[in-house]
C-alpha cells in the first residue's frame, strides 16, 4: 500500500472527524468538486462487535478515455471501537466500483487515522492499497494498478487541498491562528 496523506491540520480531531464523516457540508462541496454525484449516506450504526459503520452509495464521474464516463460505486466505512472521542479515530473504507472493467476483480481499501496533536490539531493520516478479489492475468493487474494508484492519488492530493482551505476557514472565524 502507499501513504497519500499525511499531515498535522490546524484542526481539532473531532472537528476533522465531523468534516470527513458525517453528511458535512465540507464533504457535499469537496463531492461536488470531484463530480461525485447521487450520493446516499447509511447513519452510523453499531455491529455485533462494537465497531460502527455505514455504506456510501454514488456515481463517480471518470477522467480516462479508456474507461466510461461515470460509475457507481459503494463505499463501506467502518469506525473501530479502538476509536477514542476527541482524541483518536480509526476509519477503514473499502470501495467498489460498479461498472468499470473488471470491476469484480478489485476493491480499493483507504485506512483514515486521524490523531489529535494539541487542542486544536490533529494528524491526518490515508493509507491505501487496491485489494484484488481474484487473480487477474498480469497485464490487466498491472494495468488495474495503474489505472487506480492515479485516480486515488488525485483525489488525496485534492482532499488535502480543500481541507487547508477549510482550515484557514475555521481559524479565521476563531480570530486566532
Ligand atoms: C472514495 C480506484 C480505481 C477507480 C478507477 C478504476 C479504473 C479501472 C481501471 C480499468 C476509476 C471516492 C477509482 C480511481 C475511482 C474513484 C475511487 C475514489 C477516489 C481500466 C482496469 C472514490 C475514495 C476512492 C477510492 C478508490 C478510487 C478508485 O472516497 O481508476
Amino acid at each position: 500500500g502507499r501513504v497519500y496523506l499525511n499531515k498535522v491540520f490546524h484542526i481539532s480531531a473531532s472537528k476533522m472527524f465531523e468534516l470527513l464523516f458525517s453528511d458535512s457540508t465540507f464533504i457535499r462541496r469537496f463531492m461536488n468538486v470531484r463530480k461525485i454525484t447521487n450520493a446516499s449516506f447509511t447513519p452510523w450504526q453499531k455491529d455485533a462487535s462494537g465497531n460502527t459503520e455505514r455504506s456510501l452509495n454514488y456515481t463517480i464521474t471518470i477522467n480516462n478515455p479508456l474507461i466510461g464516463k461515470f460509475s457507481g460505486a459503494t463505499e463501506n466505512q467502518t469506525l473501530y471501537k479502538e476509536s477514542r472521542e476527541g482524541q483518536y479515530y480509526l476509519v477503514d473504507a473499502e470501495v467498489y466500483t460498479h461498472d468499470v472493467p473488471y470491476h469484480d476483480y478489485f476493491y480499493t481499501h483507504n485506512r483514515y487515522c486521524i490523531t489529535r496533536s494539541s487542542k486544536r490539531k490533529c494528524r491526518l493520516r490515508v493509507y491505501t492499497d487496491v485489494k484484488y478479489k481474484k487473480q487477474p492475468w498480469g497485464l490487466v493487474k498491472s494495468f488495474i494498478t495503474k489505472n487506480s494508484w492515479s485516480g486515488i492519488e488525485d483525489y488525496f492530493r485534492q482532499l488535502e487541498m480543500e481541507l487547508l482551505e477549510e482550515e484557514a476557514e475555521i481559524n479565521q472565524a476563531a480570530g486566532d491562528s
